[in-house]
């Protein structure tokens, strides 16, 4: 469904869910903007029993002129849609939204598929806020959305609180807005302000007095109350300062789920990979390398774990991660030996390489991205950077570069990845987004790169010993590979192995 197919209604009443946050009134602000400039007749709304009260929700809608109605629920049984009613941030015949007689529904929403009533749905699970979503319909439609700062600051606090200040952001359409909208910075810096309430003080500190804690593992698990989802953040953020905690979730049932922030302080457990993991199949999950966050969807949770308890199933995820990979450093690791050790050859192809200290300072940290693949890291010295398909990122020290590789005086490959766009970094200090290509050289194999390798029978994280010390996660499937001569390792992923890699016959 596109925003404009809904320019058939003269009438358009838009519904954020009941005591709605930030996003649903930003999303809701925006369409409420961009269908009054085509001519509609239009209502932004919410109901329920509760009244906004928070204090940043008051600000936002009185800064941001923002013509939020309150329906009461009486008046809402009484009242009929009289051309389209559209929900945003919800579903209509979810729990969460007062349901309002309509002849015609449409919903634009960023919570895993509920009822799928109306014929006019735009749902995307993965998105970090239902302001991206809308902010892609209106770019779609070609409206200039940085015409209007209010409309660009209502989007950008939808997206900074569901993603707990930005700091759980990991999607790249999320990544694109937040870089792409012009905001009023004066109120957004007000908005920061207010983030909580006096309640979400006290529902923080009983959910701090009630922890788990596995001291094998190291890791904490707190449910706390219904709150603002921003409290989840803070509390794991306060845990890490716990000397017996390494890692932690942090979690609260919402209507349709479960809302959690995950959060590790030490080099062995990468947050966004640890998040991922936790929400795998049932939800959504991702972030950084320290904060992450997640959604999981009752429906998918309890039709796979029947009437497991959430805390329960933290703690068995939390402890088979801990135990789901060996860990290899770089210094002092054998290679294995036997007969599932092969001797390959890289099939020569040109390589897209870049020298990230070309153009960035060392211990800087920066954002890369290369299609829906995204990645945090901090520039190390001599450190080389490998784009090869399928988004993935080969680091290398600049030893390793200089041993295997040649600078080609090639043009660019066309069609060089499946990957669409080409890779960007963006610098977090100062916001600027380089584009890779004008920083990288074409290079081709020095000689017949000859490697042993080993297909994964378990997942395990590899420590260089070079580069900022985090690790390289390599999944059962994908290739931990060794050059012979120097002792180097790496790892490949499985998916494109066979088409870069021929076995030598024994
Ligand atoms: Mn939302």
């Amino acid at each position: 469904m596109k925003l404009s197919d809904l320019l058939v209604y003269n009438e358009i009443w838009i519904q954020c869910h009941d005591n709605p946050d930030p996003d649903a009134i930003g999303s809701g602000f925006a369409l409420y903007v961009y269908y009054r400039s085509m001519g509609k007749y239009v209502r932004l709304f919410y109901s329920g029993k509760n009244r906004i009260s928070k204090n940043n929700l008051l600000i936002m809608k009185e800064m941001l002129d923002i013509p939020l109605e309150y329906i009461s629920p009486e008046e809402a049984a009484l009242s009929e849609a009289p051309g389209l009613l559209l929900t945003v941030d919800c579903q209509y015949g979810s729990g969460n939204v007062t349901r309002i007689k309509a002849k015609n529904i449409a919903t634009i929403d960023h919570h895993p598929m509920e009822s799928g009533i109306g014929d006019n749905l735009r749902i995307c699970p993965g998105l970090g806020s239902c302001a991206t979503l809308v902010w892609k319909m209106l770019c779609e439609e070609k409206y200039p959305v940085n015409t209007d700062r209010k409309m660009g600051t209502a989007l950008y606090y939808g997206l900074y609180t569901d993603t707990n200040q930005f700091s759980e952001l990991f999607g790249a359409e999320d990544l694109d807005m937040r870089d792409a909208l012009v905001i009023d910075s004066h109120i957004m810096q007000k908005l920061r302000k207010t983030n909580l309430s006096l309640r979400e003080l006290e529902v923080a500190g009983i959910a701090m007095k009630n922890y788990f804690y596995d001291p094998s593992h190291r890791y904490a698990i707190i449910k706390t109350l219904p709150c603002d989802s921003n409290v989840l953040g803070l509390i794991a953020d306060f845990l890490m300062q716990v000397g017996e905690i390494d890692l932690c979730v942090v979690y609260n049932e919402v209507e349709d789920g479960f809302k959690l922030s995950v959060r590790s302080c030490i080099m062995e457990v990468n947050s966004n990979e640890l998040a991922a993991y936790l929400t795998k199949e049932i939800g959504t999950g991702g972030g950084h390398y320290e904060k992450a966050g997640g959604f999981i969807s009752k429906k998918l949770f309890y039709s796979r774990y029947r009437k497991m308890d959430t805390e329960e199933y933290f703690k068995i995820c939390l402890s088979e991660y801990c135990e789901a990979f060996q860990l290899i450093k770089g210094t002092d690791y054998e290679f294995p030996e036997g007969k599932e050790v092969k001797t390959y050859t890289h099939i020569d192809r040109p390589v897209i390489v870049v020298r990230p200290e070309s153009f960035l300072d060392v211990g800087s940290k920066v954002t890369l991205r290369w299609g829906q693949h995204v990645e945090d890291l901090e520039i190390a010295h001599d450190e080389y950077w490998a784009l090869e398909r399928g988004g993935y990122i080969q680091r290398m020290s600049r030893s390793i570069f200089n041993k295997y590789f040649e600078i080609s005086d090639e043009e660019f490959p066309e069609n060089y990845s499946d990957v669409s766009g080409l890779p960007t970094v963006k610098s977090w200090s100062d916001g600027r987004v380089f584009s890779i290509v004008g920083y990288a050289v074409i290079c081709r194999d020095k000689g017949k790169l000859k490697a042993r390798g080993m297909r994964l029978t378990r997942n395990i994280k590899y420590f260089p010993d070079w580069g900022d010390g985090r690790y390289i996660s390599g999944y059962t499937g994908d290739y931990l590979m060794m050059i012979e001569k120097d002792k180097t390792i790496f790892i490949e992923p499985g998916a494109y192995f066979d088409s870069n890699y021929i076995p030598d016959e024994e």
